[in-house]
């Protein structure tokens, strides 16, 4: 990887969003979910199918991660034992409780990246300092998504079932066109404003090939890189991406090896907010049955003060 070019390379022609929406921003894009966009989602709310798209948390049989992260780990605190064993508190009237905790990366499950979540050059999102990020993240945390809340009309491109596939390949990729391309089979527009959401399947393969053949040679399928597609989100006005892959891109751009290129031209650089490991697949199914690909996007992640990222159970609705 020594011998790739440095993102400011990769990047060099690259639009920013730095300013547009003024010095002190930190949402970026969700700037243009307005009154109107929540409005136009709402407008494909026609059945009243509800989908909630976190992939399961703490799940035992483990957590598809970032590699380096470890999965949630949720301990008990107290339960019925502790009553049997005689370690419980009595309370007047016999109450018995259950409390546990997590320890959790931020990240390290469905989740919202912060805008300041990476960066490059000494520079986050707005141009703010990378300094910015010493002890948690004090411009571009992941607080100001979380209050303002992510509501929009939401559009499924499955591209694991537009390439006749159960899921996605170690880095198989694919581009903006292949999403219109994608989108046209569905028959839907990808319309301005419209958050994206890509179903890859690839996650399935940690439960079914386990993760020891996941993690080997780790290189997620997803979008890869060209100036094209990161025009494309701008002229879009595209607020957020949300995926069913732990990065959202595929972790090496093929021509440079350069990591994670679209995290810096996308997230950095337009302000794209980014959510990721998310569960696609009963939606998938049912718009595969319905065939409707719109629909209502609804989320909040936590609001975790100077967080780098947060857990989030997004809600689409038809
Ligand atoms: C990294 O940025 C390394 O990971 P992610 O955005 O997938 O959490």
């Amino acid at each position: 990887m020594t011998d790739s070019p440095s993102m400011s390379e990769v990047l060099k022609d690259c639009p920013k969003n730095w300013g547009r929406w003024g010095e002190d921003d930190e949402v970026g894009a969700l700037n243009f979910l307005t009154a109107e966009e929540v409005l136009r989602g709402v407008q494909h709310v026609k059945q009243g199918k509800v989908f909630p798209v976190q992939l399961k948390m703490g799940d035992p049989n483990g957590d598809p991660v970032w590699p380096g992260r470890r999965a949630a780990e949720r301990l008990m605190v107290i339960d019925e034992g502790n009553w049997i064993g005689g370690s419980a508190p009595e309370f007047p009237g016999g109450l018995h409780y259950a409390d546990d905790f997590i320890t959790a990366f931020l990240q390290g499950s469905t989740q919202y990246d912060a805008l300041g979540h990476v960066w490059y050059d000494g520079e986050i999102y707005n141009g703010y300092d990378a300094k910015t990020t010493i002890g948690g993240l004090k411009k571009a945390s992941v607080l100001p998504i979380a209050e303002k809340g992510i509501v929009g009309r939401g559009v499924l491109l499955d591209m694991a079932r537009y390439r006749g596939k159960d899921r996605l390949e170690k880095g198989e990729t694919f581009t903006h066109e292949d999403l219109e391309a994608c989108a046209e089979k569905q028959g839907i527009t990808i319309e301005k404003h419209d958050i994206i959401l890509i179903r890859t399947g690839f996650l399935g393969s940690f439960h079914e090939d386990g993760p020891v053949k996941f993690y080997d040679g780790f290189n997620e399928p997803g979008l890869t890189f060209s100036k094209e597609l990161v025009e494309w989100f701008h002229e879009r006005e595209i607020p957020n991406l949300v995926t069913d892959t732990i990065a959202n891109e595929t972790t090496y751009e093929p021509d440079t090896g350069v990591a994670l290129p679209l995290h810096c031209a996308l997230m950095r650089n337009l302000g794209v907010t980014f959510t990721e490991i998310c569960d696609l697949e009963a939606l998938a199914e049912d718009c595969a049955s319905d065939n409707q690909y719109a629909f209502l996007y609804a989320a909040a992640p936590l609001k975790i003060v100077e967080g780098t990222g947060a857990p989030v159970n997004p809600i689409v609705v038809k």
